[in-house]
């Protein structure tokens, strides 16, 4: 008998370990350890947030219908270091050739892009292939509204934007305010 009882306490043992009473257990209760272990990891969580980009959303109009009178909505854009900007870029201009474009630049360097997006010609954009560039926006036609997506300088300053449609940037271009 005794040989019996240890003959079958390892199938036994084995059994109990494999349909341990825990797992029997009610399931919400499991539910209600998860939310708990949630619960207080959540302000680690919410200290973490900070690190992830942050999105700003800008709009520019570009105004006017003749040379003399082109200009932008704005002489100032600014956003934070580091974040995804989304431009929303409206060309109210009616006649052609009322072409506009946004080109984010290095610090003081928008004519220099200007210049060289000129030389470039419509077939590339108006836009040179330069260090200087941090993002372009595609050209808008008169009435026409474009969207773009950059992520902003990590280092705070002042920063350009000019439109680099020949002779444009004389009266089109502003600064990017990095913070
Ligand atoms: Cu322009």
């Amino acid at each position: 008998m005794k040989k019996l009882f240890l003959s079958i306490l390892p199938l036994m043992l084995l059994l109990w370990s494999c349909n341990p009473p825990e797992v029997e257990g009610d399931p919400e209760a499991t539910e209600t350890s998860k939310d708990t272990a949630t619960a207080a990891s959540a302000p680690i969580l919410e200290e973490q947030d900070t690190t992830l980009q942050d999105i700003q959303h800008l709009e520019l109009h570009a105004l006017g219908n003749n040379i003399e009178e082109i200009r932008y909505s704005k002489d100032t854009l600014e956003t934070k270091a580091g974040s995804l900007v989304k431009l929303k870029f409206i060309n109210e201009g009616v006649d052609m050739p009322m072409v506009h474009n946004v080109v984010f630049t290095a610090p003081g360097k928008y004519k220099q892009v200007a210049l060289a997006g000129a030389r470039v010609g419509a077939s590339g954009n108006y836009i040179p292939q330069s260090e200087a560039v941090i993002a372009a926006s595609p050209m808008a036609l008169p009435g026409q509204t474009v969207e773009m997506e950059f992520t902003a300088p990590t280092k705070p300053g002042l920063y350009d934007f000019v439109c680099t449609y020949p002779g444009y940037w004389k009266r089109m271009n502003g600064v990017l305010v990095v913070k």
